[in-house]
């Protein structure tokens, strides 16, 4: 099960407590060290949509706390800091102050909760009226926050078509996924995400008639794609009806909201090599009917693939 909406706790770490303590001997003056520093929190990106999945049995996360000050001036070491990977599109609101953090970008990492600084040992504490404190400080909380965090779910790419289309192989040729393929319908049953030269492609699960209704596995992903950029249409070669499959994917895109028909859209004729070069023309020539730009394209065919990324490339400049 993809985690799409979650709440967590994250709590940085809590400052070492200072140390009282003294020299032994005739000196007897105050040597104790300052408290380590709480560790910080910090959120990262990732293309692994499953990784609000962290969260499906603990909702608290703690970066370590310093460690008390030692004898003869030593601070204690500070806590280790925690990463936290969030999926890309993850909006995170903290529920307390209403602030918003958004990750839409593989490259953003943010300070999230600040550790908490160390206290003073007894040495620090000195002054000129305390020359001996007998007391040092406790060290501060570490920042604490509580949040929602949401899924959005964004893409630069995104994979539709029927079942069986070949999607998921796709996205494994383009990008640097590597997600099960396999000859039968419903392979995929939640998205992936693969990246290419910084872009994010989504394979999102087949959409069969009906799917805007709620039949297949469609529905529950149809409100993720869109804030998809660019669509990916694939209608397989080896099809009886190229342009029945391509006509029942965008019925069901419509019917769940026409503005996804509006969105910039080119079709890939997927599995040529399973037919004749005759019957490739042919398709392509039927598919022309829609207007879009048709690519045709195999996995064992690397010029074509080649010929869909130059395209992609182009789009993007
Ligand atoms: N010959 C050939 N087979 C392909 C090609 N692309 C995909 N296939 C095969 O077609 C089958 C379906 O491919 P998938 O990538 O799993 O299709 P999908 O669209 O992700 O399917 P679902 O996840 O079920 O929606 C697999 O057996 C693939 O190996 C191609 O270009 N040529
Ligand atoms: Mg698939």
């Amino acid at each position: 099960m993809l985690i799409d909406e979650v709440e967590i706790t994250l709590k940085a770490g809590h400052g070492g407590p200072g140390r009282v303590s003294f020299n032994p001997g005739k000196k007897k003056g105050p040597n104790g060290g300052n408290g380590g520093k709480g560790g910080n929190i910090y959120i990262s990106v990732t293309s692994d949509l499953r990784a609000l999945n962290q969260f499906s049995k603990t909702k608290i996360k703690e970066a370590e706390n310093g460690e008390m000050g030692g004898h003869f001036q030593k601070t204690g070491s500070d806590g280790k800091d925690l990463e936290i990977y969030m999926p890309i599109g993850t909006e995170l609101t903290d529920l307390q102050t209403g602030e918003k953090f958004e990750f839409n970008d593989l490259d953003k990492r943010i300070l999230i909760c600040k550790g908490g600084l160390g206290g003073k040992g007894n040495f620090e504490l000195r002054s000129p009226r305390n020359t001996t404190p007998l007391t040092a400080q406790k060290g501060l909380e570490g920042q604490e926050r509580h949040l929602k965090a949401e899924l959005k779910f964004i893409a630069d790419y995104g994979l539709i078509g029927l079942p069986n289309a070949g999607k998921s192989s796709l996205l494994n040729e383009l990008t640097s996924a590597n997600v099960k393929t396999a000859d039968y319908p419903f392979t995929t049953l939640e998205p992936n995400l693969g990246v290419w030269e910084g872009k994010v492609m989504a394979d999102i699960p087949g959409l069969i008639e009906g799917a805007a209704e709620g039949k297949g596995l469609g529905i529950k992903f149809l409100k993720h794609i869109e804030k998809v950029k660019l669509f990916l249409h694939l209608v397989p070669a080896d099809s009886g009806d190229v342009s029945r499959d391509y006509q029942t994917v965008k019925n069901e895109l419509g019917k769940y909201n026409k503005e996804l028909l509006k969105k910039e859209e080119i079709i890939v004729l997927t599995k040529t090599d399973l037919v004749d070069q005759k019957e490739v023309k042919q398709k392509i020539k039927e598919l022309k009917k829609f207007k879009k730009v048709i690519i045709p394209v195999s996995i064992h065919d690397w010029d074509s693939l080649e010929k869909l990324r130059q395209m992609l490339q182009a789009d993007n400049n």
